[in-house]
């Protein structure tokens, strides 16, 4: 799975039991609209913006946006293709940046889950599923960004690597994984420093401060920045798919982000409009430049 070194751009609810048991508020997503593909070999995306879905870190003709090639929860889902061999292997991300950290903690986080679905023409690693991350600010304070990073989950390392199931939708509660009262196993991914991947360190151990030395000390202060899901990099070719991503801080009301084409419920279009650019956009927007002008790269 992702063995590479931090080496893209990135950017930078009701009771308080987790999703799976609560009543979670279903945002219905259908924008941005179409598949988003770049062939290059650098990162591209949408731009930069906050509580709205985004396609980003797309490069080596990875490919993501909403579809109905794997209906889930409705008509769609979030569709992510990697065709590239290893050498230069695909890769696509869609993330949401939160407007409002307020108590977007790691010691605040409630529940998070994601149904991911590998199709069997992938010929990637037999346990490579699309991914889960979270967006971190390690100290809490988003004006130092070299402590920024992503947690990430995915279900091999969880799993003891064995393959993954194909061709059928496959639900993970990160938070409560498989049921054992133990989150997943999350490796950390720091940008500009590199990978840490211990491979034994649920949640509570990250949020214990167990962290390898020359990495950044993550905390129950540490804030999610927001949400990430993808594939690749460092991977051969992969096709698949994601729906109904849940978060959950506090006691607020549980979110489960669904992709549909349409929105066939009859409400109107949850995935919020945007804002203007607010003092927490400037800073995110800020964060972005700085990184972008690195040249980073993440797995
Ligand atoms: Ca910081
Ligand atoms: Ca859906």
């Amino acid at each position: 799975m992702t063995k590479y070194l931090l080496t893209s751009a990135i950017i930078a609810s009701c009771m308080t039991f987790a999703a799976h048991t609560a009543t979670a508020v279903v945002t219905v997503v259908t924008t941005p609209t179409g598949v988003f593909t770049n062939p290059g070999g650098s990162n591209a995306g949408d731009a930069l913006t906050t509580d709205a879905w985004l396609r980003r870190n797309v490069r080596n003709n990875g490919a993501v946006g909403i579809t109905n090639n794997y209906p889930r929860s409705g008509n769609g889902s979030l569709y992510f293709n990697g065709p590239n061999p290893l050498a230069t292997s695909s890769k696509a991300d869609a993330e949401f940046y939160f407007g409002d950290l307020t108590g977007k903690t790691l010691g605040n986080l409630t529940a998070w889950s994601y149904d991911w679905y590998r199709d069997g023409s992938s010929t990637a690693d037999a346990h490579d599923t699309p991914v889960a991350r979270l967006i971190i600010d390690a100290d809490g304070n988003v004006n130092t960004t070299n402590d920024q990073g992503l947690l990430i989950f995915e279900q091999a390392y969880s799993n003891g690597l064995a393959a993954a199931a194909t061709n059928t939708w496959v639900s993970d509660d990160i938070f409560n994984f498989k049921g054992s009262g133990n989150s997943g196993i999350l490796w950390w991914a720091q940008f500009g420093v590199g990978n840490d991947q211990n491979f034994t360190r649920d949640l509570d151990s990250w949020i214990a401060g167990n962290a390898t030395p020359g990495f950044a000390v993550l905390s129950a202060n540490s804030l999610v920045l927001g949400l990430n899901v993808g594939i690749g990099s460092g991977w051969a070719p992969f096709t698949g798919a994601v729906d109904n991503i849940t978060v959950q801080f506090g006691t607020a009301p549980a979110t489960t982000y669904n992709f549909e084409l349409t929105n066939s419920n009859g409400g109107g279009d949850t995935n919020p409009v945007p804002e203007p650019m607010t003092a927490s956009l400037a800073l995110l927007a800020g964060v972005a430049i700085s990184l972008a002008a690195s040249r980073r790269r993440y797995a």
